[in-house]
């Protein structure tokens, strides 16, 4: 039987091909999907980024991790997603301009998902225009959230939420929720954002309780 530990390590070292059947494995013994998430594979990427930053490992194995860790979320997904989609309004996700990571931007978007929202996920290295263009062209928009993962791209981040103010998207009842690794409450509050939150449980929480204010 696959356990928390040997998820972790399928993610950290990059076993692409063994991941789905371990974590299908573990979920079948009765892990909790949760913990398979948080305490497997989150906790995996953890280790995955200090053995880059100590020179351990080079950006081919950490894209294989990322790799390995999607596939892992896809077996996932079913378990943790709900079955409302679309009721509380549509959410505008993405990643802004420069920053090509996405995991954790997809782990919001499975969680807004399940929380009851339609969500727009307009992908990676988003352009500020691109969050305007679609908050005011989809259907019921609520909230726009951006993800911001370097601490480069932390002006992006500032550049994507200052353009959507200029823009009126504040006047059209539209929310802004941040969030990302180098992100914090102090950062957001600067720059103008409604909300931050840590992970994506808690932007799930919270951006129910935006939108049913
Ligand atoms: Co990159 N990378 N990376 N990387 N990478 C980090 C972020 C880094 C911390 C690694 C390190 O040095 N320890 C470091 C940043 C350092 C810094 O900012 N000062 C780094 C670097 C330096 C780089 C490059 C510059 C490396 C290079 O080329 N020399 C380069 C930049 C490319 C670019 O974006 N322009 C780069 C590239 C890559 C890959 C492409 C190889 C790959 C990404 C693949 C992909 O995403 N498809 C990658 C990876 C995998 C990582 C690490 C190892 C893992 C990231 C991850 O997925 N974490 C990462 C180290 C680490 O995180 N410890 C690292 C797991 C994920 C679940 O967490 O994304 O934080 P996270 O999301 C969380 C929260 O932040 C929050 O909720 C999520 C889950 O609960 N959250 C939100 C995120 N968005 C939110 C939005 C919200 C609310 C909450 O509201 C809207």
């Amino acid at each position: 039987m696959a356990s928390i530990q040997e998820v972790a390590e399928l993610v950290e070292k990059g076993k692409v091909k063994l991941i789905e059947a371990a974590v299908q494995e573990a979920l079948d013994a009765g892990v909790d999907a949760g913990a398979l998430l948080n305490d497997g594979m989150i906790a995996a990427m953890g280790v995955v980024g200090a053995k880059f930053q100590a020179n351990e490992i080079f950006v081919p194995e950490m894209l294989v991790a990322a790799k390995t860790m999607k596939k892992g979320v896809e077996v996932l997904k079913p378990h943790l997603a709900g079955d409302s989609v679309g009721q509380l309004g549509t959410y505008i996700l993405g990643t802004v301009a420069g920053d090509l990571h996405d995991i954790g931007k997809n782990l919001v978007g499975l969680m807004i998902e399940s929380a009851g929202f339609r969500v727009v996920d307009l992908g990676v290295d988003v352009p500020a225009e691109k969050f305007v263009e679609a908050a005011k062209s989809e259907q019921n928009v609520k909230i726009v959230g951006a993800s911001a993962l370097l601490t480069t791209t932390m002006d992006s981040l500032k550049n994507t939420v200052q353009t959507l103010i200029a823009a009126g998207i504040k006047e059209l009842g539209i929310k802004i929720m941040v969030g990302g690794a180098p992100i914090t409450q102090a950062f957001a509050d600067e720059i103008g954002a409604d909300a931050y939150t840590p992970d994506a449980g808690a932007a799930a929480v919270k951006a129910k309780e935006l939108a049913t204010a």
